[in-house]
């Protein structure tokens, strides 16, 4: 359900890129660059607006979380409530660890006052005179790069006192993480940030209404925050010209794996896995699509019947899975998917927070199993033990790390069940190690 203008599917049309308009210009990282190309125009825009018409305009135009649950933003701002007399907090969800997803990452490398200027506006709409970034600590690169953009934006009068004479202030503290993938998780991240070990706290509250320290506070994804200057410079009609009804705009889609041309890709939602396949090279030579995940690992895999999916939350919704972080990961005919969900599995278990039962005991039962039916140890009955012990963390755990470790393995018994057969029925893995590139 592309808007009428994009049933024009040239690849001009189609991957007219906004975030990543000037990636490949030289020192594209620079406030200079920036502003050659529109920055902080929306800025302007915005102050100009009352705090509350800012967050009507961006609950009209559409825009949800790119984070993975696609949560409307408007609407997230909105539940800041006023008068409350609690600081307002802001916080960047910049942690991106799930398998396969890498949009946010090479967008602040390239592009970090995108995302500074979109801080501002958001500020400035829930009345926030203090943001932070919370960035996986191990991408020292774009630390540095942040650090830098940060301190360009101060000086720049963008950042600081009085900003453009608009009487909000604004510090932005940019925070480096420890390396778990769970401190992505909004409240774990939100623990973390206050200086404890990052685990999951119950929702509700949500952070909306009791978030860092207790106060206020929006936790948005980089891409989120980063479309939000667009949005106001160019105006809202025209990121509704792009995708669906329900899911507006444009967006990064990361193609990754067996594909001949791995990278972001940026298009309006809506496209799909054959047009950006058509566009990009296709798979590698000789070979052909066999599974792939629509938005990294947590999300259940499709196969190539599924290649004509529309990639928005609804289109992929309906066809079973989730648009999650728009992670696709493609995997050819040589990939062994046993040996795949076994990888994705360990990468659960691993960083599993031990919180609650299900996950922590599950995750480590679900690898045991997984890699003795890859070494040819595994018996028929272990199939349906594997399902089992999936359907007892999905649901059950306390928060969604446990639902995306049961998503492999419930789709790719859906799917692949046979190819689990054989490596019981055959003693050891089909494929030919030699032949398949993927994790050796
Ligand atoms: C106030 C309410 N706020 C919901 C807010 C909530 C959150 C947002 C979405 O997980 C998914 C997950 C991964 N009052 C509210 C409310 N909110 N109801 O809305 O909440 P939720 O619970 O739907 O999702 P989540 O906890 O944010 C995100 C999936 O994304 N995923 C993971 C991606 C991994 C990364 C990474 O590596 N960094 O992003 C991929 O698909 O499984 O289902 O803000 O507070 N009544
Ligand atoms: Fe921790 Fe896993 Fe439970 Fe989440 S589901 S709280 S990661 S043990």
């Amino acid at each position: 359900t592309l808007a009428p203008e994009l049933k024009d599917t040239s690849p001009e049309k189609l991957l007219a890129p906004v975030l990543s308009a000037f990636w490949d210009e030289d020192r594209s990282w620079t406030l200079d660059v920036y502003k050659r190309h529109e920055g902080y125009e929306g800025l302007r825009k915005a102050l100009a607006m009352s705090p509350d018409d800012l967050i009507a305009y961006v609950k009209d135009s559409g825009l949800r979380g790119r984070g993975g649950a696609g949560f409307p933003t408007g609407m997230k701002w909105q539940f800041i409530p006023q008068g409350d007399g609690k600081p307002h907090y802001l916080v960047v969800n910049a942690d991106e660890s799930e398998p396969g997803t890498c949009k946010d990452i090479p967008l602040l490398f390239a592009n970090p006052h995108s995302l500074i200027e979109g801080m501002i506006i958001a500020c400035y709409a829930i009345r926030s005179s203090h943001a932070f970034i919370y960035l996986r600590g191990e991408v020292v690169p774009v630390l540095r790069r942040l650090h830098a953009a940060v301190s360009e934006a101060y000086a720049a009068g963008y950042l600081g006192t009085n900003i453009l004479g608009s009487g909000l202030d604004l510090d932005i503290t940019v925070h480096a993480g420890a390396g778990a993938y769970i401190c992505g998780e909004e409240t774990a991240l939100l623990d973390s940030l206050e200086g404890r070990r990052g685990q999951p706290r119950l929702r509700p509250p949500f952070p909306a209404v009791a978030g860092l320290y207790a106060c206020p506070t929006v936790v948005n994804n980089v891409e989120s925050i980063a479309s939000v200057p667009a949005i106001l410079h160019r105006g809202k009609e025209w990121f509704r010209s792009m995708g669906s009804e329900k899911s507006p705009g444009f967006t990064l889609y990361s193609l990754s794996g067996h594909v001949a041309s791995p990278g972001q890709y940026e298009a309006p939602l809506g496209i799909t896995l054959r047009q950006l396949l058509e566009m990009s090279g296709g798979m590698r030579p000789g070979h052909r699509l066999k599974f792939w995940t629509p938005g990294g690992s947590s999300t259940p895999m499709f196969t190539d019947e599924h290649l004509d999916v529309p990639l928005d939350y609804e289109g992929v919704g309906a066809a079973g899975s989730m648009l999650g972080t728009k992670a696709l990961q493609c995997f050819d005919e040589t990939t062994c998917v046993v040996r795949a969900v076994t990888r994705w599995t360990e990468f659960y278990a691993h960083e599993s927070c031990g919180k609650c039962t299900p996950c922590r005991e599950g995750t480590y039962w679900l690898v045991q199993l997984l890699r003795d039916i890859e070494a040819g140890k595994g018996v028929m009955s272990d199939l349906d033990k594997l399902n089992d012990i999936a359907d007892n963390i999905n649901g059950k755990s306390f928060c969604a790390l446990g639902d995306g470790a049961a998503s492999p393995i419930f789709s790719s018994l859906k799917y692949f069940r046979e190819e689990y057969e054989q490596h019981i029925t055959g003693r050891g893995c089909p494929f030919d190690p030699a032949k398949s590139t993927v994790w050796a």
